[in-house]
C-alpha cells in the first residue's frame, strides 16, 4: 500500500527526484511569556495602560481635578431648584419695664419747731410715677416716738384746690386720718405696701402724678405733760407694678 506523505503535517515535501522541500513553519500556541523590563528611554505609547502607580502625579492630579469639576457640574445641574429667603431681623426687641416713683419734694414735706396747743401746719407733696408702666403705692410712716406721734393729729387729702393751713378745709378727698402721725413700727397712713392691690392703694398711671396734702396739728387740748416732746417722722412710699400684679 503506497503511502502520501506530501500532505504529512510536520513532514518536509518530496520533490521530484526524492529531494526534501521545506515547509512553511506552523505557529506553534500562544504561551504567556515572563515579562521583560523594558529598556530605559521614552515611554512606550502603551503607557497610558500600565499600572496606577507607573502615571506621573501631576498627571493624576489634573485629571482628578477634571473629573472633580465634570461631576461638581453635574451636580449642580441636578439640584438646581428656585429658593427664596427673607431676613426679618428688625424690630424683634424685647425691653423690661420700669416701676420709677418719685417724690417732690424728696425729703422734708413737714416740720414744725415749738409747737403750741392749737397750731398745724400743711404741706404738700407731689408723687409721681417716673417710670414706664402703671404702679400702685402706699405710704407707711414710722416715728421716732410713740407718745408725741400718737397724740399729734395728722391728715392727708388729695385734690386739694389751696394745700395750706386755710384751705386745706375747703376741699379734697381725705385719704387718712385725723390719726396718728405714725409709730416706731411704722403705721400704714395710705394703703398697703404688701404685694397686690389692698384697700387705699393708690394707682397712677406712667407719667402721671397727683398731689397729696398733709397736715398736722396739736390739738388744743394739748395736756402740758406734753411739754418739750419730740418726734421724727419717716415717710416710706413704696411702688409695685400693677400688671399681673392683682
Ligand atoms: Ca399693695
Amino acid at each position: 500500500m503506497k503511502t502520501d506523505v506530501s500532505s504529512a503535517p510536520g513532514c518536509d515535501a518530496v520533490a521530484a527526484g526524492g529531494v526534501p522541500v521545506p515547509l512553511p513553519a506552523v505557529p506553534s500556541p500562544a504561551v504567556p511569556s515572563p515579562a521583560v523590563p523594558s529598556p530605559a528611554g521614552p515611554a512606550p505609547v502603551s503607557a497610558a495602560l500600565a499600572p496606577a502607580s507607573a502615571v506621573p502625579s501631576w498627571l493624576t492630579a489634573y485629571l482628578g481635578v477634571i473629573l472633580s469639576a465634570v461631576l461638581a457640574v453635574g451636580g449642580l445641574a441636578v439640584s438646581a431648584v428656585f429658593t427664596d429667603s427673607i431676613n426679618n431681623s428688625n424690630g424683634n426687641t424685647f425691653t423690661t419695664g420700669k416701676v420709677d416713683l418719685s417724690t417732690s419734694p424728696s425729703s422734708v414735706v413737714l416740720s414744725m419747731p415749738s409747737m403750741m396747743p392749737g397750731d398745724k401746719v400743711t404741706a404738700p407733696v407731689t408723687v409721681t410715677n417716673s417710670g414706664t408702666v402703671p404702679l400702685r403705692y402706699a405710704l407707711k410712716s414710722t416715728t421716732t416716738d410713740n407718745v408725741l406721734a400718737a397724740y399729734l393729729d395728722f391728715t392727708i387729702k388729695s385734690g386739694v384746690a389751696s394745700c395750706d393751713n386755710d384751705g386745706f378745709a375747703s376741699s379734697g378727698t381725705v385719704l387718712y386720718g385725723p390719726g396718728d402721725l405714725g409709730s416706731t413700727g411704722g403705721i400704714n397712713v395710705i394703703g398697703n405696701p404688701a404685694s397686690g392691690g389692698q384697700s387705699g392703694d393708690r394707682e397712677l398711671a406712667a407719667g402721671t402724678n397727683e398731689l397729696l396734702c398733709m397736715q398736722v396739728s396739736l390739738p388744743f387740748a394739748t395736756s402740758t405733760s406734753y411739754q418739750g416732746l419730740s418726734t421724727t417722722a419717716t415717710f416710706d412710699f413704696a411702688a409695685e407694678q400693677t400688671t399681673n400684679n392683682p
